[in-house]
């Protein structure tokens, strides 16, 4: 065995040199390179600029298995805490600038929720930024549970919440891979869902309970003077047939970044996933980052124009566990965004 590789080994060495030189050589002196237009060589360089990572939906579907499997992340439990823990050693492990902002913040029933923003910032020398948003707590009340037995209880969130923030981890995992063109500030947020139950009559505008923890970033950046161009909120991105309608806020404070984010999307083969079709407007954490710090900010939100919610309907229900979390929406969603930061200039 002994006499036979080292006969081998060099002459299986020896070609594999000769087969890359002629490669090498052959690519470099292709008589028809010299005939292309100045266009198409601009446009493979541009190409080979942008080259866009592959998102790895096994990874994100992994990210999403482990949240959900604290428990319930609301505010003020060991859950919760263990949680957060876990995100921000998760995001360490993948970027080298992370910011964990914890505070109180009151909710509508007047207890101090504990709450941790967990910030990681990719090229953080750059000005020209993205900054790419989900909450990661989970509801205490399934108050929209058809059993009314369920309404006290809280809810896994595996798509409320876990699923947005295992597209952004993974997507935070290929930014640690391949530097993007533009500076990414993943902004992973807490309290987003503690506002008042359903059941309770009111005829107050409660808008101002839900995203507590948007609200404490948008007013305290975790950088001063920051700003970032433009913003993207992923919510309930993880349902199978998922539809991401163009949410009404989205439509009136950032319509150019609903129209090239839509049209990202189509370009990258998920059309069925993102319809050219306004929905409801929706109190969720970009409302807060639109109104507070100004900063143009979309929300791709699973909206359902046939259900009586208007949301999926395992929405604030017990039936929001990993069973609804499909593989084949965190590609579609992941793969969207990525292309969305590795073609900006
Ligand atoms: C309201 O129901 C007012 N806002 C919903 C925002 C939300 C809750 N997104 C996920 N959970
Ligand atoms: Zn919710």
């Amino acid at each position: 065995m002994e006499k036979i590789t080292s006969i081998f080994k060099p002459v299986t060495l020896q070609a594999l040199c000769i087969l890359l030189l002629t490669v090498a050589l052959f690519s470099s002196c292709n008589p028809g390179s010299h005939h292309e237009t100045s266009a198409k060589t601009e446009e493979n360089s541009e190409k080979a600029r942008t080259a866009v990572p592959d998102f790895n939906a096994d990874s994100a579907f992994s990210y999403v298995r482990h949240q959900v499997a604290f428990g319930p992340r609301v505010c003020n439990t060991p859950a919760h805490e263990k949680c957060g823990d876990y995100l921000a050693n998760r995001l360490r492990t993948v970027c080298k600038d992370v910011i964990i902002q914890k505070g109180k913040v009151k909710a509508y029933n007047g207890t101090l929720l504990n709450f941790s923003n967990i910030i990681g910032s990719f090229r953080p020398e750059l000005s020209n930024r993205i900054l790419l948003c989900s909450h990661w707590d989970s509801r205490p009340y399934a108050d929209q549970d058809p059993d009314p037995k369920n309404h006290n209880k809280p809810i896994d969130g595996a798509n409320d919440g876990a699923s947005g923030v295992g597209v952004l981890l993974e997507i935070a995992r290929q930014l640690s891979m391949s530097p993007s063109p533009v500076g990414v500030d993943i902004l992973i947020l807490d309290a987003e869902d503690y506002g008042p139950p359903e059941d309770k009559e009111t005829t107050e505008d409660t808008s101002d309970w839900w995203g507590l923890g948007a609200q404490y970033w948008a007013a305290h950046p975790h950088k001063t003077n920051y700003a970032a161009r433009y913003g993207i909120l992923l919510d309930m991105v993880g349902a199978t047939d998922a539809t991401f309608l163009m949410e009404s806020f989205s439509m009136k404070y950032a319509p150019s970044i609903v129209k090239s984010v839509w049209s990202t999307a189509w370009q990258a083969g998920y059309s069925r996933f993102f319809p050219e079709e306004e929905g409801l407007p929706i109190t969720d954490d970009h409302l807060f980052i639109n109104k507070i710090i100004n900063i143009p900010t979309i929300d791709i939100i699973h909206l359902d124009r046939n259900s009586k919610t208007g949301f999926t309907p395992s929405w604030h229900t017990l039936k929001d566990n990993i069973s609804v979390i499909d593989k084949n929406t965190l590609k579609a969603v992941g793969q969207t965004l990525l292309t969305v930061i590795y073609q900006e200039k």
